[in-house]
């Protein structure tokens, strides 16, 4: 018999499909709407050309409204222009950070009691697995190829990608690899729904959301029947292919495409490190495409690749972590990029010391290859090895510490212009220095005897995670918005959203360092067994929570500008939103942005403006 599915996690789910659903629905009528209003879907008017209010006439709320829906479903499923690819991959990682928010909020929501009482235990195990993998692969790799397909051919003056077909297949296995790894909960809601008006199809309830934990660690993953598992191997798998495809292509861009005066030498910074991301993708994400198949034959067909009689679940760190450390990197680096992007734009100062921070990204890109056992420090390998991967380990954070140093004195002296994505900057690079620093202190083979899967490791990489790299998202939205949308948004509301954010991830994942500190092992759905000797735990977890909450007040804030901002904000008129070109920073994404307006003025004078 399958174990009931625990009732207010598949509600949630409802919700979200519920969400999706009403979605779709708009899309639908949005075309619908249009094919209406012009006699024919074929030609679909780009959408500010209506809004624009320089045009004398004052728009209608319906005209508005439908200028603020999408453009028409058939281009968006068949569009292989780079800058349209980029905005799915805006988004999808939008939605996928969104539903993988939701998994924190739900686990937060589980330890504010001692007990497992809101979420029982396999549900609690479901939720860190879903939110990690969410996060990681569907949030923050795609997010970051977005910004790679959007701006990396102006970055470097091509027309395109270099490969605009395969760029449009690499988005579209993504929606089909989140299906496949969140299954389980996508056919229990429709059996759900189903069952409420109709009959219970058990088919339905097969799958059971997965339990394994993001690194998917031997016996553990074999062991589980859940077929839910096999599916999102292949799903992973699947998401794998996609992200070395867009690597690919963005490789071959930087080779093949550039404009005649973009040298290796003055190659932007940015570019630089999707450049250094893409090539630790060719290497590692392939790696770990062999380790999954490895896992699916001994979990489907008899293999003994991890099991203890054969390879052993030593093996399985080994191969995973060899792919997972190179992971992190590829997740933060370009992170570092917009930091050294962005942040000198609002210290008035050039980047100090660019030649540093592209040697040093590289440094990190190879180095990223050569430390993965510090993730296995407490299995038992031989305690020589340990030591030489402490000392790879220790030399790692040297590069990172270049960086540091480097933005740090580029706005020395500097004019500091306190915008949002500043704001987002620099709390970005304080946040960034704490989870260094945590990182260093856990690459110490006795400290992390003790520390290992405790809290202190979750608060450490948070200060990663969600410190630099979520931020820089944020940041990089703000940054970009105007020449995304070609309004402005609310800069007062964008401001207290980027402080919100910071003291946001402060609030939720300091207490966790003293959780750690304090013994708590990580992963447990309920610690009332240590209640009596640690009375602290529960408050250390309010705390926490409710610096989750104040995370989720800034998300929805942020949302809530840049929808509205998208529909109604302040035009914008000029190529230079920035104040750039007064320090000299004017980079060459404005240049196309700013070129962009002037067409569009030209038009407009000449009376083409609808056509
Ligand atoms: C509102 C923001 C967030 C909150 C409140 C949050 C909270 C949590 C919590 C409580 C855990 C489980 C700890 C445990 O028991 O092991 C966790 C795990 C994790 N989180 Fe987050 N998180 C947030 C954002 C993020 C972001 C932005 C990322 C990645 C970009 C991320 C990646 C991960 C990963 C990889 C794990 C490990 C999952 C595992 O143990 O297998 N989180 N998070
Ligand atoms: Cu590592």
């Amino acid at each position: 018999m399958l174990p009931a599915f625990p009732a207010p996690l598949s509600e949630s789910v409802g919700a979200a499909a519920t969400a999706g659903l009403l979605l779709l629905g708009a899309w639908w009528l949005s075309h619908r709407v249009r094919r209406d209003a012009r006699g024919s879907g074929r030609r679909v008017p780009d959408r500010t050309d209506e809004t624009r209010p320089d045009g004398g006439t004052q728009a209608s709320r319906l005209t508005r409204l439908r200028a603020a829906l999408p453009y028409d479903p058939v281009r968006w499923l068949t569009t292989v222009n780079h800058r349209d690819i980029g905005m799915l991959y805006f988004a999808f990682a939008l939605v996928a950070a969104l539903w993988g928010g939701t998994d924190a909020l739900m686990i937060r929501t589980e330890l504010i009691t001692p007990g497992a009482t809101v979420w029982d235990e396999e549900t609690y195990n479901a939720l860190f697995t879903t939110h990690g993998l969410t996060m990681l692969f569907f949030f923050v790799t795609p997010a970051f190829t977005g910004v790679a397909n959007y701006f990396l051919p102006l970055f470097v003056g091509a027309d395109e990608m270099a490969f605009p077909r395969v760029n449009a297949l690499a988005f579209w296995l993504l929606p089909p690899s989140l299906m496949l790894v969140r299954a389980g909960l996508v056919t229990e809601v429709f059996g759900k729904m189903i069952e409420a008006v109709g009959p219970r199809i058990p088919v339905l309830f097969l799958l059971e959301p997965p339990a394994t934990g993001w690194t998917l660690y031997t016996p553990l993953s074999i062991a589980i029947e859940n077929p839910q598992i096999d599916l999102m191997l292949l799903g992973l798998h699947l998401s794998g292919i996609a992200t070395v495809l867009g690597a690919v292509n963005i490789i071959v861009t930087v080779f093949t495409e550039r404009d005649p005066d973009v040298t290796w030498a003055n190659l932007d910074i940015l570019t630089w490190t999707l450049f250094t991301t893409s090539g630790i993708i060719l290497f590692a994400f392939p790696m770990l495409g062999s380790a999954l198949v490895m896992l699916l034959l001994d979990r489907n067909f008899g293999t003994t690749f991890f099991l203890v009689e054969g390879g052993g679940p030593l093996l399985w760190q080994h191969l995973f972590w060899f792919f997972g450390h190179p992971e992190v990197y590829i997740l933060v680096l370009p992170a570092f990029g917009l930091v050294s992007l962005i942040l000198p734009k609002f210290a008035g100062r050039k980047l100090f010391g660019f030649k540093f921070i592209v040697y040093s990204t590289l440094a990190i890109g190879v180095l990223s290859f050569g430390v993965w056992a510090h993730h296995m420090f407490a299995t038992g390998i031989d305690p020589r090895l340990q030591a030489s991967f402490m000392a790879v380990s220790l030399a790692i954070a040297v590069p990172s510490a270049v960086k540091t140093f480097n933005w740090m004195t580029t706005m020395w002296n500097g004019k500091i212009r306190l915008t949002a994505p500043m704001i987002l900057c620099i709390g970005g690079v304080g946040l960034f220095i704490v989870g260094g620093v945590t990182g260093v202190v856990l690459a110490s083979i006795p400290v992390d005897r003790v520390l290992h899967d405790t809290y202190y490791v979750v608060g450490h990489f948070h200060f990663i995670v969600m410190g630099v790299i979520a931020m820089m998202t944020f940041a990089a939205s703000y940054y970009w918005f105007p020449l995304l949308t070609r309004r402005m948004f609310d800069q007062r509301m964008a401001r207290v959203q980027a402080y919100t954010l910071v003291l946001g991830v402060l609030v939720t994942f300091f207490p966790m360092m003293f959780l750690g500190m304090d013994g708590h092992p990580r992963r447990w759905a309920s610690y009332a067994i240590a209640m009596d000797t640690n009375p602290l735990w529960m408050y250390l977890h309010w705390v926490a929570t409710v610096g989750a909450a104040i995370i989720g007040v800034s998300v929805t804030l942020w949302l809530f500008n840049l929808v509205q901002s998208a529909r109604i904000g302040a035009p914008v008129t000029t190529g230079d939103p920035w104040n750039l070109k007064e320090t000299g920073q004017f980079s060459r994404e404005w240049e196309w942005f700013e070129e962009q307006l002037e067409e569009r003025r030209r038009r407009t004078t000449s009376g083409f403006e609808d056509e």
